[in-house]
């Protein structure tokens, strides 16, 4: 990292081909700006160990600079004014996303790893969720209160005010899009920063964000590291609210900050280790796809990814046979490879922890079923491994790996499967697998976890909400629920004189 000569903006040249326009200073006011000590740092292809390009690093001086960006909007009518203008910041953004979908899906496989094809997907739900937000904009009702003549009483949501947001690695645009879709619907403001190993599609996004027409200052974006920029957004004394995605350790940091220094409201949506069922009146075929999809999908980057697949016997060994054949024809490589189902892991970083994590599986004495080691060639690859003969005490089985591993275990009993699911301290996800509705519905209530996926896995929608219990977080995003987050209650209690005349 060192002093820089580089633009605002970098002319980039994408695999697939298409030359574009990639701002890479801070987006403060609706402008790129430099950072006041012009510090830079690489951006690396994870699928090629290239270095993309260099972006602007923010630190606690350019948090500041840009909290006092949002504290100005946020004075404006932007956020006391007409709902209909949030509405239509977002509206415009949707379709801005999708006009641009080929360009900003590139840009997000380039700078992350993940598949041209997964990409593709995660703007297509950016676009849903952004437009999902619109239709709130104007619904956050209050409610009036009955008690008695003597007085009138009635509740409205109010925005929480300035916000800070930090966003990981694994979905760059989605998760930017789940922290600011309910910050311009409820007319905060905010300080957004992203994860430093992907920068990019968030800068990108800026730039139509000033052309759906967001007022200067109610959102800014800054790339730059944990530590120094994330920290100061985390205890800055004038941010009203945290909103962070990523680590269960960084999230407890997080909250310890949040706390120490103005008792800001947080959000936190951290790991998990999620389970998996597959019980013996189970549509196989079908099932398999969902394990496919619930391990393999975004490289197992996914904070809910369904990492411990838990079978009933008497379908075992057939389960077995089939998720080995299905992992062993995942596409895996090159993510522009129009077929690629899974690309790279996002770092080398990620992938020294998941090559580490096989090599204790194998060591503490789990059998490799497929995989179980890195693809040859440049780039960050893993291929597709499962892990059978597990048990509870393994670390393959506790901790949070978050890539394309997968353990098997056997079960005999519902009560069984119960249990082994809530054996572990996240509660993020679970999927249950069966055709047997009373099933589904006792086993889904006994489940600690947020979400419940039946016959599907990963399947995500705007309107459904998502968040964890226990160590998996605290508070929800998307659905009605996240409003609540961006919002404060007011309770206002006026007292009636009864008139005499
Ligand atoms: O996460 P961090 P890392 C899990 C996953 C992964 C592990 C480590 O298991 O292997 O975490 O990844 C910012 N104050 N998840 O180290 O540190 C950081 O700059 C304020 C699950 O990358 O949590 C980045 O923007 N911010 C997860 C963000 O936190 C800090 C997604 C995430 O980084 C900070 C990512 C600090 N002190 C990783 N330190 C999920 N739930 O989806 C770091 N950050």
């Amino acid at each position: 990292m060192s002093k820089s000569q580089l633009p605002l903006t970098v002319k980039l040249t994408l695999p697939t081909g298409v030359t574009y326009e990639q701002p890479v200073g801070l987006f403060i006011n609706n402008e790129f700006v430099y950072p006041k000590q012009k510090k830079t740092f690489e951006v690396v292809s994870p699928s090629t160990e290239e270095v993309i390009t260099e972006v602007y690093e923010a630190l606690q001086e350019d948090v500041e600079t840009a909290v006092v960006a949002a504290e100005e909007a946020y004075k404006s009518s932007w956020s006391t004014g007409p709902p209909t203008v949030r509405m239509s910041v977002l509206l415009k953004l949707a379709d801005l996303i999708e006009a641009d979908a080929e360009i900003i899906a590139a840009i997000e496989s380039y700078d992350n790893g993940k598949s041209l094809q997964n990409a593709r997907g995660d703007v297509a739900l950016t676009a849903a969720y952004f437009r999902s937000c619109a239709g709130w904009a104007d619904k956050f009702m209050g409610t009036v209160i009955e008690t008695g003549d003597t007085h009138f009483n009635y509740t409205r949501r109010e925005p929480i005010g300035v916000c800070g947001q930090i966003i990981p690695w694994n979905f760059p645009l989605l998760m930017a899009s789940w922290k600011l879709g309910p910050v311009i619907a409820t007319g905060c403001t905010t300080v957004l920063k992203t994860a430093e190993s992907t920068p990019l599609s968030a800068l990108y996004l800026a730039t139509l964000l000033v052309k759906a027409g967001l007022p200067k200052g109610a959102v800014n974006i800054i790339s730059g590291f944990g530590p120094t920029a994330g920290s100061a957004i985390a205890s800055h004394p004038r941010i009203n609210k945290v909103a962070f995605t990523g680590s269960t350790a960084t999230g407890r940091i997080i909250m310890k900050a949040a706390a120490d220094s103005n008792l800001k409201k947080v959000t936190l949506e951290l790991g998990g280790k999620s389970p998996n069922i597959v019980f013996n009146d189970a549509d196989l075929d079908q099932t398999i796809g969902h394990l496919i999809t619930a391990i393999f999908y975004n490289s197992g980057e996914v904070c809910c990814a369904g990492s411990r697949v838990l079978i009933q016997s008497g379908i075992y060994d057939e389960v077995v046979k089939k998720f080995k054949v299905a992992a062993e024809s995942v596409k895996t490589g090159n993510p522009f490879e129009e077929s690629t189902f899974m690309g790279a892991q996002a770092s080398e970083i990620q992938l020294s922890k998941i090559l580490k994590y096989i090599e204790l599986g194998k060591k503490q004495g789990a059998t490799v079923v497929t995989g179980g080691e890195r693809c040859a060639g440049k780039g960050y690859f893993v291929k597709p491994t499962i892990f059978a003969d597990v048990h509870r005490d393994m670390d393959i089985v506790k901790d949070e790996i978050f890539g394309p591993v997968v353990t098997l275990i056997k079960f005999d009993t519902v009560d069984e499967a119960v249990a082994l699911a809530n054996d572990t301290e996240y509660g993020l996800a679970a999927g249950i697998h069966s055709t047997d509705v009373n099933k589904v519905l006792s086993v889904s209530s006994r489940i600690k976890a947020g979400t419940i996926w039946v016959n599907t896995y990963n399947d995500f929608h705007p309107m459904v909400p998502f968040g964890g219990y226990g160590a998996s977080g605290i508070g929800r995003e998307m659905g009605e629920e996240v409003f609540h987050e961006y919002t404060q209650v007011k309770a206002v209690r006026l007292h009636i004189n009864k008139p005499t005349v």
